[in-house]
C-alpha cells in the first residue's frame, strides 16, 4: 500500500419519509437522497475510501452525504474495516486489498467494477475504477440503483463508457447571457467577469458527475475573444477548480480571430508562423494553470463568425494549428462542422443549405491532426424537430467525430413545452450509414467503426439559475437523457424514462408509469401540432426560433426551406432532379430516401417536393396528414393535462403545480399552433380539411 488508507465511519439516520418538510424546488434534480436512505438499512454502514484522489474522495464524500453519515477519521495504513463496508479505490490501490480480484473486470478508461466480496467474515461492497473518474461513476451508479430499488446486495457488474469524450457546451456570454437559454442567467458569468459565488457550478458539476459527463464548454460558440485575455485565466482556473473533483474537465469556446482581436497580431491567418506561435502560447499559457484542461470547442465561418475562408484556408488547416497548441498537453479541439452560407439564393433550386456540412468537411477528411475532433450537429440543418442524420457521419472514416445534440430545446418548445428528446436522438444514433457494412451513427461517434481513438458527443445545455436549472421541471430528463446516452447509447428511451422518473419523483408505480408515458409520447405530439412530415420548420426562424412563422422560412438566404406553395410542399433534395444531397449518402441509404416508394413518410418533405394530394404509406393525403396531426396533436398536448392530473397528490405539490402551469399552457399554445398552421395551409391549397374541422374548435 503505497497511498494513505482513508476510512471514514458513517452513521445512517432512520429511514424518513420521502414527503420532505423543506419547499421542494427542483435544484436536487435526479438526486434525491431520501430514496437512498429508504433503501440503504441492509447496505453497511462504513464507508472506506483507498487512495489519496480527490475525486475518489469526493466519491467517498457522496456516498456518505447520500447514507446521512458523517465523515469519519482519517486511518493511516491499510486494514480494511472487519466489517461490512464500502470499499472505493482505483484498481490500483484496492487489488492489494483484494488480491485475488482479476485486474481483467475492470474496464478501461472511466469504466468501474461493483462487486460484492466476502472476505474475514465480513462483506464489502467494492467500487472499483480503473481511473479515479471510474470510482466516481461507479458510486453514483451504486446509489441510483439503490434509489430505484435494484438489488444491490450481491453486484458484479462492470460497465464503461462507449466513448470518451462525454461533454457538455454552454452558449453563456461574458455578460451573463445565455444564447438560447430558456432558465435563467448564467451560472458561470456575469458583467464580463467569472462569478464571484460558484456554488451553483460546483452543484453543476455534480449533477454532470452523476450521469458520466466529463468536460463542460462554459461559453458560448459564438465566443468573445476576451476569454483568452489574460485577466481571464485565473477567473477560470477558479472554475476549473471547481469542477476538478467532479472529474469535469474545464472547456471553452475560442474565436479563430483571437490572435488579432486579443494578441495583437496583424492576421489570423492559420498558417502564418506567428498564429501558430500566439496559439501554442495561449496553450502553453492555460496549460500552466490548468494542467487537466479540457480543450477549445470552434466555430468558424459559419453564421458570421471569421473563418480560415478569410485567407483561402481550409477547416483543417484552421483545425490543425490550434489543436498542435494542445497536443502536448493532450487537449482536445471540437472542431464544428456548422459551416454553411446563410446568404443562399432561395430562387434557386439546386441550393441546399442541408448539403454543406459534407460539402465542406468531407473532401477534408484525412487533413486533421490526431486530437481534432469534428462536431456533426445531428441532422444537415439545425436542432429541428425531424431531420434524417447528417451525411457526414458516414463520410469521413479518417477523422474523429462527435455527435452535437441540443439539451436546450431551441427548436422544440424552449422547455415551455414538454418535448423529450431521447427517442429522437436515439433514432439518430441507431441509423445506419452503411458506410462499411452496419454502420450506426452511434458506433461512428464511439470510434468504434473506424478504429478512432477519439470521438463522442457534445450537448448544448444551457442550464441557467433558476432553481431546476432548465425551466421545466421535465426538461431535466432530456439532460438526464443526454448523459446516459452518452455513457450508453444501448440503452432504450423507455428504460431511461423510467429510471429518470424514479430518481426524480419516486418509485410509485402510478407515478413511474405516468410520467414515462407523458415523456415518452412527447416529442411525437410536439412534433404533430408543430412540423408535418420533415417539412423543415414551420417555427418562426427569424425571431426567437419560437411559434408558428409558416412564411418566415422563406425567401430569404437562411436556407431553411419547405417551400410550400399553392401546389405543393417539400424541398427536392433527390439526385434525379432536386439538390442531390440524398447523393451524400452511401447507396443502401440511398436507395431508402431517393425513391418516393421507399421513402418513409416521417422524412418525405424533407426529401421530395410533393403536390398536396400526394398519398403517403399510412393512405393519407399530404394535406389531410397535415390537418390530422395538427388537431390530434393539440388533443393529445390536452390529454397530457389530464394524465398529469391523475397525479395530483401523489408528487409534492411545488413540482405538481410548476409542471401543470407549463403543460396548461402548452395546451393552449398547441391550438394556437394547430389553427395558425391550419389555416395557413388551407388558405395556400384551396383543399378543406375532409374532416370538416377548420373554424369549428
Ligand atoms: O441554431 C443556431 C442558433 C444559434 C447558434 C447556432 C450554432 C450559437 O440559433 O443561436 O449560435 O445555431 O449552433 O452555432
Amino acid at each position: 500500500m503505497r497511498d494513505a488508507f482513508c476510512l471514514a465511519y458513517i452513521a445512517i439516520l432512520s429511514p424518513i419519509s420521502i414527503h420532505t418538510a423543506f419547499a421542494e424546488s427542483g435544484a436536487e434534480a435526479w438526486l434525491r437522497y431520501s430514496q437512498v436512505k429508504e433503501g440503504a438499512t441492509s447496505l453497511p454502514n462504513r464507508v472506506a475510501v483507498v487512495g489519496n484522489s480527490e475525486i475518489v474522495r469526493t466519491a467517498g464524500s457522496e456516498l456518505v452525504r447520500a447514507l446521512e453519515g458523517r465523515p469519519g477519521k482519517r486511518v493511516p495504513t491499510g486494514e480494511l474495516p472487519n466489517a461490512d463496508a464500502f470499499v472505493l479505490g482505483t484498481w490500483r490501490d484496492i487489488h492489494p486489498l483484494f488480491p485475488s480480484l482479476s485486474r481483467s473486470r475492470v474496464p478501461s478508461g472511466d469504466g468501474f467494477w461493483l462487486k460484492t466480496v466476502p472476505q474475514h467474515g465480513a462483506k464489502y461492497w467494492l467500487i472499483i475504477g480503473a481511473s479515479n473518474r471510474g470510482v466516481l461513476y461507479g458510486t453514483f451508479s451504486l446509489l441510483a440503483r439503490i434509489a430505484q430499488q435494484q438489488h444491490v446486495l450481491t453486484l458484479d457488474d462492470s460497465p464503461s463508457p462507449s466513448a470518451p469524450i462525454r461533454w457538455v457546451s454552454q452558449w453563456d456570454n461574458l455578460d451573463g447571457t445565455i444564447e438560447r437559454g430558456y432558465a435563467g442567467r448564467s451560472i458561470f458569468l456575469d458583467n464580463g467577469q467569472v462569478r464571484g459565488d460558484l456554488t451553483r457550478v460546483s452543484e453543476y458539476a455534480r449533477l454532470l458527475a452523476s450521469i458520466g459527463i466529463n468536460g463542460c464548454a462554459i461559453n458560448n460558440v459564438n465566443a468573445d475573444p476576451r476569454v483568452l485575455s489574460s485577466e481571464m485565466l485565473p477567473q477560470l482556473v477558479r472554475i476549473a477548480d471547481t469542477f476538478r473533483p467532479w472529474g469535469v474537465k474545464l472547456a471553452i469556446s475560442v474565436d479563430l480571430s483571437s490572435p488579432m482581436a486579443v494578441g495583437g497580431l496583424k492576421t489570423f491567418d492559420p498558417l502564418d508562423p506567428d498564429v501558430a506561435a500566439w496559439w501554442k502560447k495561449a496553450g502553453d499559457g492555460i496549460y500552466a494553470r490548468i494542467p487537466d484542461f479540457g480543450g477549445f470547442v470552434v466555430k468558424a465561418d459559419s453564421e458570421g463568425r471569421s473563418g480560415p475562408s478569410q485567407y483561402g484556408r481550409t477547416a483543417a488547416d484552421a483545425a490543425n494549428v490550434i489543436a498542435r497548441a494542445l497536443r502536448p498537453h493532450h487537449g482536445v479541439l471540437l472542431y464544428r462542422a456548422f459551416v454553411y452560407n446563410h446568404h443562399l439564393d432561395w430562387r434557386d433550386l439546386k441550393a441546399d443549405r442541408a448539403r454543406a456540412a459534407y460539402d465542406y468537411f468531407h473532401p477534408l477528411d484525412g487533413n486533421f491532426d490526431e486530437n481534432v475532433v469534428i462536431q456533426i450537429k445531428y441532422g444537415p440543418i439545425d436542432s429541428q424537430v425531424r431531420e434524417p442524420a447528417s451525411p457526414l457521419f458516414g463520410a469521413m472514416p479518417n477523422t474523429s467525430q462527435a455527435i452535437e445534440l441540443q439539451v436546450t430545446q431551441e427548436y422544440t418548445g424552449q422547455q415551455r413545452h414538454l418535448c423529450f428528446l431521447v427517442p429522437m436522438w436515439k433514432e439518430i444514433l441507431d441509423f445506419d450509414m452503411h458506410a462499411n457494412g452496419a454502420t450506426p451513427v452511434k458506433k461512428i461517434v464511439s470510434g468504434e467503426v473506424w478504429h478512432r481513438r477519439l470521438g463522442g458527443y457534445n450537448a448544448v445545455v444551457n442550464v441557467g439559475l433558476d432553481a431546476n436549472w432548465l425551466g421545466h421541471p421535465l426538461a431535466m430528463a432530456n439532460l438526464y437523457g443526454y448523459g446516459r446516452l452518452a455513457w450508453n447509447p444501448n440503452l432504450s428511451a423507455e428504460e431511461i424514462a423510467a429510471e429518470w422518473t424514479r430518481l426524480t419523483f419516486g418509485n410509485n408505480p402510478q407515478v413511474v408509469s405516468t410520467i414515462s408515458k407523458m415523456l415518452l409520447s412527447s416529442w411525437h405530439i410536439y412534433e404533430s401540432y408543430t412540423g408535418p412530415l420533415g417539412a423543415g420548420t414551420l417555427t418562426d426562424i427569424l425571431g426567437d426560433h419560437y411559434g408558428p412563422g409558416i412564411e418566415s422560412s422563406e425567401h430569404n438566404g437562411w436556407g431553411q426551406w419547405h417551400r410550400a406553395d399553392e401546389h405543393g410542399i417539400g424541398m427536392d433534395r433527390t439526385i434525379a432532379t432536386g439538390t442531390g444531397y440524398i447523393g451524400q449518402y452511401s447507396r443502401e441509404v440511398q436507395k431508402r430516401y431517393e425513391w418516393l416508394a421507399n421513402c418513409p413518410d416521417e422524412l418525405l418533405l424533407f426529401m421530395h417536393h410533393v403536390p398536396y394530394t400526394f398519398v403517403l404509406h399510412s393512405g393519407n393525403t399530404v394535406i389531410q396528414h397535415i390537418y390530422d396531426s395538427h388537431y390530434e396533436g393539440a388533443e393529445q398536448a390536452a390529454e397530457l393535462v389530464t394524465q398529469w392530473k391523475s397525479l395530483h397528490g401523489q408528487i409534492d405539490d411545488e413540482r405538481y403545480s410548476d409542471v401543470l402551469t407549463r403543460l396548461e399552457y402548452q395546451a393552449g399554445h398547441a391550438i394556437v399552433w394547430r389553427d395558425t398552421v391550419v389555416n395557413w395551409f388551407f388558405k395556400t391549397s384551396g383543399i378543406m380539411d375532409a374532416k370538416g374541422r377548420m373554424g369549428h374548435p
